[in-house]
């Protein structure tokens, strides 16, 4: 069974004709809507969906593990996310479908930037450093990290299962993907950018996902985002506290310079707190690894 799968929040302006374009291509469309305040709702349901309804606004990621879980529970053979804004055009899902299927790959993403592209010079410059940072993250390679249009088989559906709420739960499931040995393709797909169809400012947006990734950045490589800082402020410490040391035990009238000491105390301390974090972490990096 072949499951279309839309998280919305406030899409009552597009929801009804993205169903009935869905509909061509599956067995059940699934809307989940995160307590919308129109009427996606009754749109949804008039057009056939089935409707999960959060009863508080948890975010888009809450939706996609809310709709992850309903496939899993009713063994979805696939299971394929869309934008519920009208930015997807449902006429392509066939271009996952069919690479899913005959290429025999666990998940299908559909990226905007391997095609025909408009998207502005802000929003693709914020996307590239988004997916950079994610790559670097795993091992594997996107041009789209944070493309809702996916194709997952029954196998990734039972693999992954999404912890993020909000919008970075895109790069979470990339990085799970690559924990788990998921094999994954992208095709082109369009974007259209009509109107104001962000739910959430742009720069927030932005920022939060780009925090998110970081921390599994963090995780993933921890020697060289704590370890090696770590090692550079401890080294500047012990240099700063010799020359101190230097100045205070071999100068005729010895002066106490309680800047140097302190920022010796200070750098020396930090760093080891760091060196420390970036040794848990690696010794914690398979333990992490295998629970995701
Ligand atoms: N369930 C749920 N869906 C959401 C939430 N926020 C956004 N969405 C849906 O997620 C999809 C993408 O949201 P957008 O805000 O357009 O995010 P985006 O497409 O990554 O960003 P833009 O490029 O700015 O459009 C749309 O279908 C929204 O209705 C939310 O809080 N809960
Ligand atoms: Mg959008």
């Amino acid at each position: 069974m072949k499951f279309i799968c839309i998280p919305t929040y406030n899409e009552e302006e597009h929801i009804g004709k993205i169903i009935k374009e869905c509909k061509k291509f599956a067995d059940k469309v699934i809307v989940c809507d995160d307590a919308s305040i129109d009427y996606t709702v009754e749109f949804a349901k008039k057009e056939g969906a089935i409707v999960l309804q959060h009863e508080k606004n948890q975010g888009y990621g809450s939706a996609i593990t809310t709709l992850f879980d309903y496939c899993r529970k009713e063994n979805a053979d696939v299971m394929v996310t869309i934008d519920g804004d009208g930015q997807h055009d449902p006429n392509q899902i066939p271009l996952l479908l069919d690479t899913l299927e005959k290429h025999n790959v666990d998940v299908v993403i559909g990226s905007r930037f391997l095609g025909d592209d408009d998207t502005a010079t802000y929003r693709k410059a914020g996307i590239k450093i988004i997916t950079s940072a994610t790559n670097y993250s795993t091992n594997i390679k996107v041009s789209d990290s944070q493309s809702g249009f996916r194709a997952y088989s029954n196998k990734a559906i039972n693999a992954i299962h999404p912890t993020e709420t909000g919008m970075a739960v895109s790069t979470e499931i990339l990085l799970k993907i690559s924990n788990k040995d998921l094999s994954l393709a992208e095709v082109p797909i369009t974007i259209t950018y009509n109107g104001d169809t962000s739910t959430k400012n742009p720069v927030s947006h932005g920022t939060s996902v780009f925090a998110t990734t970081l921390k599994y950045v963090s995780i993933r490589h921890p020697i060289i985002f704590y370890g090696i800082p770590g090692a550079i402020l401890f080294i500047t410490g012990l240099i700063l506290g010799t020359s101190f040391l230097d100045g205070y035990l071999n100068a005729e009238s010895p002066k106490i310079f309680y800047g140097q000491l302190l920022g010796s105390i200070v750098t020396i301390l930090l760093g080891s707190l760091l060196i420390i974090t970036s040794i848990m972490l690696f010794s914690m990096a398979n333990l992490i690894r295998d629970k995701n």
